[in-house]
């Protein structure tokens, strides 16, 4: 299997959201380079199994990532770890973390877990709720949480989350410019094949997430911007 820093595009499903069939093999087999099911609100371990199981009579890799720790299950790929480093709210940064090694730290296969040092960019999406995200005000203030991920925690991915909302093109060109070892992962707000070009430029991966269920057709051309 490809390496996760391979990854250029992926699709994000939420487990609570409805998918029928038709419409999950044109995304599983749209040509992109992972599915990774996640989400905010709902997350259960019936609807994560499912979702799972649907997307494994596919090729494509599967990651969870994890928000809850009842919905952890054997069977993906990967396991990505956020931590959101602008919570303001010690559960989303290392809390879950520890409950999870407790509970699980011996079963786990070290080499599946991957870490996410998470910039939450839309302060009125569910994740910035949920967590408490603090507003990132400037560009400079991104860049300083990507240079925290990359040098003092190096984690191998930097998240920036607009998620509803299309993100600033200049700055992640600036995060990506700081950015050595540690791949930058974007999503929010992709729509068209162009916006997906024109984050992919810099971005090392994108992730679609809502497009998906609102313009499926639009969603799955956002594949072509990477190829
Ligand atoms: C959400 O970053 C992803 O976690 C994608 O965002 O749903 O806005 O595409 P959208």
């Amino acid at each position: 299997m490809m390496d996760y820093k391979e990854w250029r595009h992926i699709f994000k499903l939420d487990p609570a959201k409805t998918i029928d069939a038709e419409d999950l093999e044109k995304i599983c087999e749209s040509g992109t380079d992972a599915i990774i099911i996640g989400g905010s609100d709902d997350i259960t371990l019936d609807n994560v199994i499912d979702l799972l199981m649907r997307v494994r009579r596919y090729a494509v890799p599967v990651a969870l990532e994890v928000s809850t720790i009842e919905s952890i299950t054997p069977g993906f790929d990967f396991y990505f770890i956020p931590s959101v480093l602008n919570s303001t709210d010690t559960k989303w940064v290392k809390d879950l973390h520890h409950a999870a090694m407790k509970e699980f730290g011996e079963l786990m296969n070290w080499e599946e877990i991957i870490p996410e040092g998470y910039c939450v960019l839309n302060p009125d999406c569910k994740a910035a709720m949920l967590t408490n995200a603090q507003q990132v005000e400037t560009t400079d203030d991104i860049i300083a949480y990507a240079q925290m991920v990359e040098h003092m925690f190096k984690f191998p991915i930097f998240y920036m989350e607009y998620s509803g909302m299309y993100g600033d093109v200049e700055a992640v060109k600036q995060v990506k410019s700081v950015l050595v070892r540690t791949h930058l992962f974007y999503g929010g707000g992709i729509q068209t094949e162009a916006q997906a070009k024109e984050m992919a430029a810099y971005a090392d991966t994108i992730i679609i997430g809502n497009q998906v269920y609102e313009n499926l057709e639009e969603a799955l051309k956002t594949v072509n911007a990477v190829k």
